[in-house]
Parts: C-alpha cells; structure tokens; sequence
C-alpha cells in the first residue's frame, strides 16, 4: 500500500475507513503525509499559566511555526477579549502558508466573530461527557446535535473550514460521541476531534476510540491529548496508528494544567516510524529555536528532561556508553541529535567513566599511551571523580604527565 508504513500492533482488526481493510494483527502506520500538526501554542498553550504572550511574541511564534513548517495553526478566540480578536485578525493576515484556525465554543454567535476574523476554519467544541452534560452545558445528545449542526452550516455556508470536536471524549459514553460524530460528518465537517481533556485516556483506549470513530465517519479526524498522566504523547501516536488524520501539539507541550502532546516530543516518536518522511516536510533543525522561544517567553528553562532539546537528552556518561558510542553513536541513540538541531555531550570525567573513554581522550590529544597506562590513568580519574567530576584540563593534565613519564612524546 503507498505511502503506509506497515509496523505490528497487538491490535483488533480495524479499517483505516475509506474502505481500505488491514490483516488482522497487522496494523498501518500512517506515514508522514498522511497525518499533520495543528499547533494550539496560541491557543492551548495561551491557557498555560505563564501562557501571557503579546501581540509581537504571537506574531513570531505563528511565523517561526510557518517557518518550521506547521500545516494549521489553532489560536485563541476572538470571543475571549479585545485583545485576542485583534491577534486572531492579525495573524489570519500574516499570510502564511500555515492555514490558521482558531476555536469556539458551538454557538453561532462564536462562529460568526470567529469567520469576520478572516481565518481558514474554525474548531468547534462541544462537550458531550455526562459530567459536562449533567454539570455543564446541560444539554442532551439530540441537542447538542441540533446545535452543533446549525453552528456547521452556518461555517461551511462562509466557505470556512470546519471541525467538530468533543470535549472530554474519553468520559462520554461512545454510542453517544459515535451518534455525534456521524451528524457531524453528514453535516460536511472537515474533521471530527477527540478532546482527552482531562488527560485519564490510556494508549489502548485511545487506538480503540479512534479506530471505532475512523470506521464511523468518512471525515478526518483530529486528537488533542493532555498530559495528566503522562501518556499525551503516546496517546497521540497511538490515535496515527489507529486513523486519526490530525494532531494537536504545543511548543514545549504548554497548556492548561501541565499541558498537552509536545511538538518536539511527538515529532521525535514520529521520526521514529519515518525518519525519511519527517525531515522532507519539517524543519526538523529549528526545534531548538521554537522551545528556546516559548521558554523566553514564559520565563522558564527548557525542562531538564525534555525530549530532543533538554539539557541533557544526548549526554552520555556510564564507561559502557561512552565506549560505544565512540564507535557506532546509534548504539545508545534512537535519533542522531544533529537531526534535530542538538549535539551530543560526552561526559568522561565522572566516576563512572572506563578505560575507552580516557583513551579516545588521549587519542584527541595525540598522545599514544600504552594500555597499562591507560588503565593507570582511568583508575586515578575514577578515584579522583570520587570527590566530584573532574575538569576536562584535570584529566588532559593526568594524561600528558603519563605520557611525559612513559616517555612517549606527543
Ligand atoms: C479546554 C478545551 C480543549 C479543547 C480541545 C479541542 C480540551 O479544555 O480548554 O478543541 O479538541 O482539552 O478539551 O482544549
Ligand atoms: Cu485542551
């Protein structure tokens, strides 16, 4: 089949939808060109805490997203305040070639400041859980139906883009997001969205979830995770698997709470399935740049253990690490760091360093010492790191002084 990559899954048989069939067991992956980011940093992540972007700060990230080569960019709705109207009619006019969405609630007065802002579609949401139907909007299902579908017309009779999601999908009852969804795509929606608004959706959930939606509607269909329970990336991967056409991201994962998929982390899983794929349609080398930004921004560092960009994601320190990833990097690497903009970080001054990284040491040094020397000096570095890691020049020192004794001359 083009274009699919084909990877197994301990899975029930599902339909990709459009009528193609897999074998049972067998499942496949959508390769790059079938899914795209939407990216909500300016709408998810504006719901983060430090979340307090200006206009200008708005403006470069919609251009640095472009830039990097985002499809669809989600940002807030006009409806929230002046200001945010402004932004949304502001970035609508950039010009981009990231198509910008922004997002509302399901009423038509929404939907209607939401087309004067000049976007190319809207992202409508409803909640259908039977908490937010019992403690929330208070609607049933045939009336969220009813309004939803008015809300739809309403956007495609503009000429607009429209989804339809589901807020708090993992909490509804599934005939109930099933009926929902399948109004929706008779309606002529763009796509349907599964919201894990509270993040409680486990991987094999959301596979399930999505698979049942994909065979439901002809529609695409978006996913939007939280990360409550640490799963948004994997439930996001596991939604691509399943069929879902659309991935919602943030920079740095930023939104309410402790936010939602990151776009480095989810773009490193994906790398993974398609490393051909990835680099020929994002510029995969600026992600530092974009998690620097959003770190700038909100005054916070980059994690320490991010994905791809954290401090430490390449550093590599245990004497059996070092030693192979002096001859073969991808021993103790599932991604080359250069793919994405990152270098790697040696640290051989510690205690738990080995014999292999003191003599590549050497070797860059040009000094040739023989093994018991080598060993000498390793154990003296390990004995020394004891007291804490030593400096790079501490073990150069240790290294030329062996050298000068062993009388070999550089
Ligand atoms: C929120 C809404 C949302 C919407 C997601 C979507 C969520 O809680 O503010 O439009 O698909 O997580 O449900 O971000
Ligand atoms: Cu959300």
């Amino acid at each position: 089949m083009e274009g699919l990559r084909s990877f197994r899954l301990a899975t029930e048989q599902c339909e990709k939808g459009r009528g193609e069939e897999f074998a049972e067991g067998d499942y496949e992956m959508n390769a790059v060109q079938d899914w795209h980011i939407i990216d909500s940093t300016l709408r998810e992540g504006e719901q983060f805490a430090l979340g307090n972007f200006s206009l200008a700060d708005k403006m470069e990230i919609a251009r640095a997203l472009d830039a990097f080569g985002i499809d669809f960019i989600e940002v807030t709705t006009p409806v929230a305040s002046p200001e945010s109207r402004r932004t949304c009619e502001a970035i609508a006019a950039l010009g981009l070639r990231a198509k910008v969405l922004t997002h509302t609630r399901a009423n038509l007065r929404d939907a209607e400041l939401a087309v004067a802002c000049g976007v190319h579609g809207v992202d409508i949401l409803f909640g259908t859980s039977s908490e937010l139907r019992r403690f929330g909007h208070g609607r049933s299902v045939s009336e969220i139906i009813d309004q939803s579908l008015e809300v739809i017309d309403y956007v495609r009779s503009c000429g607009k883009a429209v989804r339809f999601s589901s807020e708090d999908a993992f909490r509804s009852d599934p005939q109930d997001l099933l009926a929902v969804y399948r109004a929706a795509d008779g309606a002529g929606v763009d796509r349907v969205g599964l919201a894990d608004t509270v993040g409680i959706a486990a991987p094999s959930q959301v596979h399930e979830l999505v698979a049942a939606v994909r065979s439901a509607v002809a529609c695409d269909i978006e996913f939007h995770g939280h990360n409550d329970t640490g799963c948004a990336i994997a439930n996001a991967f596991e939604a691509v698997g399943a069929g879902a056409t659309h991935i919602d991201t943030s920079i740095l994962g930023i939104g309410e709470r402790n936010g939602i998929t990151p776009l480095g982390g989810f773009l490193a899983r994906m790398y993974t399935q398609d490393s051909e794929g990835l680099p020929r349609r994002y510029h995969l080398e600026m992600l530092p740049e974009l998690d620097r930004m959003i770190a700038r921004m909100t005054g916070l560092e980059i994690p320490f253990n991010n994905f791809l960009t954290g401090p430490y994601a390449y550093n590599h320190k245990a004497g059996m690490h070092l030693k192979a990833i002096y001859v073969n990097p991808g021993s103790y690497e599932a991604i080359p760091p250069e793919v994405f903009g990152v270098s790697r970080r040696l640290q051989w001054g510690s205690r738990l360093t080995g014999r292999h990284a003191i003599a590549e040491r050497a070797r860059n040094l040009k000094l040739k010492l023989p093994d018991e020397v080598l060993r000498a000096v390793t154990r003296e570095v390990k004995a020394r790191a004891d007291q804490g890691d030593l400096p790079a020049a501490e073990i150069d020192a240790m290294l030329r002084q062996a050298a000068a004794e062993a009388a070999v001359r550089p």
